[in-house]
């Protein structure tokens, strides 16, 4: 991963690169950040806001049901208040999608896909990064 394809973004960076979740985490964690946990409607506002005009391709959300299929949680344990999937979204397509993305279809929504997919990231820093402070 080369860490020179993370754009600075204020409290976010962006990656314009193909990896796979586990690789998204490690980047993320490597920047000393974590992987983009959208769980209001006005962070995922802001940061839609922040991408325009030049994101329209799938990134990784720290989001995931690998435990329990069908219970969506975000990498910090908190489990889905605010969500927003893309139409017929989560579908577990071929009955192994147990990671997220957002920006599916070429809106912020979101779509389950396979862990081992390859796509960009967003990774979260700072007051971004901790409960409350948003
Ligand atoms: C839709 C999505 C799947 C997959 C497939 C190609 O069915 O729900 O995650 O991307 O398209
Ligand atoms: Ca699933
Ligand atoms: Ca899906």
């Amino acid at each position: 991963m080369d860490h020179r394809r993370c754009i600075p973004l204020g409290d976010y960076a962006y990656c314009a690169v193909s990896i796979n979740r586990n690789t998204a985490r490690e980047t993320c964690a490597a920047l000393k950040g974590r992987v983009v946990i959208l769980d209001t409607k006005a962070e995922s506002d802001a940061l839609t806001g922040i991408l325009k005009g030049f994101v329209r391709e799938p990134f990784w959300l720290a989001l995931s049901d690998e435990k329990q299929e069908g219970a969506w949680v975000w990498d910090n344990g908190q489990p889905l208040t605010y969500e927003n999937w893309h139409k017929a979204e989560p579908n577990d397509s071929g009955g192994h999608e147990d990671c997220a993305a957002a920006y599916w279809g070429g809106s912020p929504r979101w779509n389950d896909i396979g862990c081992t997919h390859k796509m960009a990231l967003v990774c979260e820093f700072g007051d971004a990064a901790q409960p409350g402070k948003k």
